[in-house]
């Protein structure tokens, strides 16, 4: 077993802090990633928080506040689950960089986003009871994780809008496919935002704040924003995650035998979407066979697809799109979508295959 408990053949982008993401092989075929294998990212140390001692509090403008302790927060509130994709702002993000280099940022694969079974309470119900003032447009979370990245170092805090927030499906969990969360995801409680960047679901949660502006964190502020178009413009904090598509097997640059192929990966749409399509072709995107598809299992839960292709003696430039259920379909080039910290890339995934 590796660092974190995570799988030997992980590929570990950097020791401390953790970031590191399965193989693909890894994730194919698997609704569910075990967790093992579940991507892991993280700014700064793992905070190893005692869940005896651990308390959540509830402030801001509430007319309750809370402090609660895990067995409070069982006890209290009724419990939720749901299966839900988390995916990182950058994931793909070595897609964007094959543009031009984006110096200081982490070089995602496709291993970015995994799978698991969460359990824990729903957040609008912790909120209800807390009675969130009318004015509260935004709710942030904190957490005592230092990052030296932000500028200046400072614990993890960044924030949702209320609407969002008070949704049913957002979760405060304390499980993971059946387990106590583990350290390094976030133990003993996280957020769960379905559906959005991976930066949202706030690991080791502390407190959570109902305020009228969002989070005045680095993470919120500065990171994990497209930049606004004029030098100063305070560009946009990334939320929702567009309908994204990846290729699992084979891997870019992998030798395999002329004849039958299968591909593999898996497409995750937007908010409120599932995945109606994906589609594959070998010869720069003229003609596209359409692969074999899981059924939705939810929204925010990714699907699987697979398919066999016949394949020449040469090299072959394998490329994938996947439309969403309203007709949406995704960018053909990473040109088109690079930005300066390689957020977000939903460009048609492309892997080169040496066929011999
Ligand atoms: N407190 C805290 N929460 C955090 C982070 C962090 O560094 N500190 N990283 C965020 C980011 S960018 C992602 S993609 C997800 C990753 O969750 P995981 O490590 O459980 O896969 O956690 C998010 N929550
Ligand atoms: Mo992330």
């Amino acid at each position: 077993m590796g660092i974190w408990g995570k799988r030997d053949d992980m590929v570990v982008h950097q020791q401390e802090p953790f970031n590191a993401e399965p193989p693909g092989g890894a994730l194919a075929g698997a609704r569910i990633t075990d967790v093992d294998t579940f991507y892991s990212r993280s700014h700064g140390p793992v905070p190893r928080l005692d869940p005896t001692d651990w308390r959540l509090t509830v402030d801001g403008l509430v007319a309750h506040p809370l402090r609660l302790s895990l067995a409070e927060l069982r006890d209290r509130f009724e419990e939720a689950g749901a299966t839900v994709t988390l995916q990182c702002a950058g994931n793909r993000r070595a897609g964007l960089m094959t543009v031009r280099d984006i110096p200081g940022e982490t070089p995602w694969g496709p291993g970015a986003a995994s799978t698991a079974r969460f359990h824990g309470v729903r957040l609008a119900d912790v909120l209800a009871h807390a009675g969130v003032a009318p004015e509260a447009a935004h709710i942030a979370f904190h957490a005592p994780d230092v990052s030296p990245s932000a500028d200046p170092p400072q614990p993890y805090d960044v924030s949702v809008p209320r609407e969002r927030a008070t949704e049913p499906d957002v979760l405060l969990a304390w499980a993971m496919n059946g387990a106590p969360l583990p350290d390094v995801h976030g133990a003993p409680l996280r957020v769960v935002v379905p559906g959005w960047i991976g930066a949202r679901s706030v690991k080791w949660l502390t407190r959570v704040t109902a305020r009228t502006t969002p989070s005045d964190g680095y993470f919120q502020t500065t990171a994990y924003r497209l930049p606004g178009g004029e030098a100063g413009a305070e560009g946009v904090a990334l939320g929702p995650f567009p309908l994204n598509c990846a290729v699992l097997t084979p891997q870019d640059g992998a030798l395999v035998a002329p004849g039958p192929v299968e591909v593999t990966g898996y497409a995750l749409a937007g908010q409120g979407r599932t995945v109606a399509r994906v589609e594959v072709s070998t010869d720069g995107g003229r003609a596209w066979f359409r692969a074999a598809l899981d059924e939705p299992a939810g929204p925010g839960v990714w699907q699987q697809w697979h398919i066999t292709l016949d394949l020449p003696s040469g090299d072959a430039d394998v490329l994938a799109r996947a439309w969403d259920t309203t007709g949406a379909g995704m960018p053909a080039s990473p040109a088109s979508l690079w930005n300066p910290k390689g957020y977000v890339n939903t460009s048609w995934p492309r892997v080169r295959l040496r066929v011999r």
